[in-house]
């Protein structure tokens, strides 16, 4: 009795899941979020603050907000932290020289006690570019594994084609049925 209306309840409720999009400036953070939202490819220039979009996808609300990652701005991450189930962390798979500044963003987030209950997912962006790092590359380069207390998935994606981007989101819809 109690699963069955646990499932039925969950049918009917609105619950919205709160998602921040972070990653360095140039990673494809809004690109993706629009992506998602209107399956097409925005013209996109650096975000100053954020943007904050409603996202409905298989009877899920998301409430989801890409956030600027220029230098100046990561130190505002954290106002946004609070409440949040999921982090999305873009990553730009052909910028290897900065891929241990998304490193230290990652480990600095995973401590926050804001983020304690937080999954992550990470976008490898911009496979479509030659010279990207695989995804396995990159958690190789994060070391990924060693992350034992918070969910984590890596997952490959072009925001242009928008391949890999539902993939992503399946995982995190995974994450809220468990
Ligand atoms: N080739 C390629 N270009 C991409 C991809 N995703 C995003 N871009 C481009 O990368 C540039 C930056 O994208 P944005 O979405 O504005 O990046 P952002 O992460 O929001 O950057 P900030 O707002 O400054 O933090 C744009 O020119 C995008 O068109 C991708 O998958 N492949
Ligand atoms: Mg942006």
């Amino acid at each position: 009795m109690g699963f069955l209306f646990s499932k039925i309840w969950s049918l009917f409720n609105n619950e919205e899941h709160k998602v921040i999009i972070v990653g360095l400036d140039n990673a494809g953070k809004t690109t993706i979020l629009y992506q998602i939202l209107m399956n097409e490819v925005v013209h996109t220039s650096p975000t100053i603050g954020s943007n904050v979009e409603e996202v409905k996808w298989k009877n899920i609300h998301f409430l989801m907000w890409d956030i600027g990652g220029q230098e100046s701005l990561r130190s505002a991450w954290g106002t946004y932290y609070a409440g949040t189930e999921f982090v999305i962390l873009v990553i730009d798979s052909t910028d290897r020289e900065r891929l241990h500044v998304s490193k230290e963003e990652l480990y600095v987030m995973l401590a926050n006690e804001d983020l304690k209950h937080a999954a992550v997912l990470l976008f490898a962006n911009k496979q479509d570019l030659k010279g990207s790092m695989t995804s396995a590359e990159i958690s190789q380069q994060l070391n990924l594994t060693s992350i034992k207390d918070h969910h984590w998935h890596i997952q490959a994606c072009c925001a242009l084609t928008g391949e890999g981007l539902i993939k992503g989101l399946e995982w995190i819809a995974n994450q809220i049925r468990r």
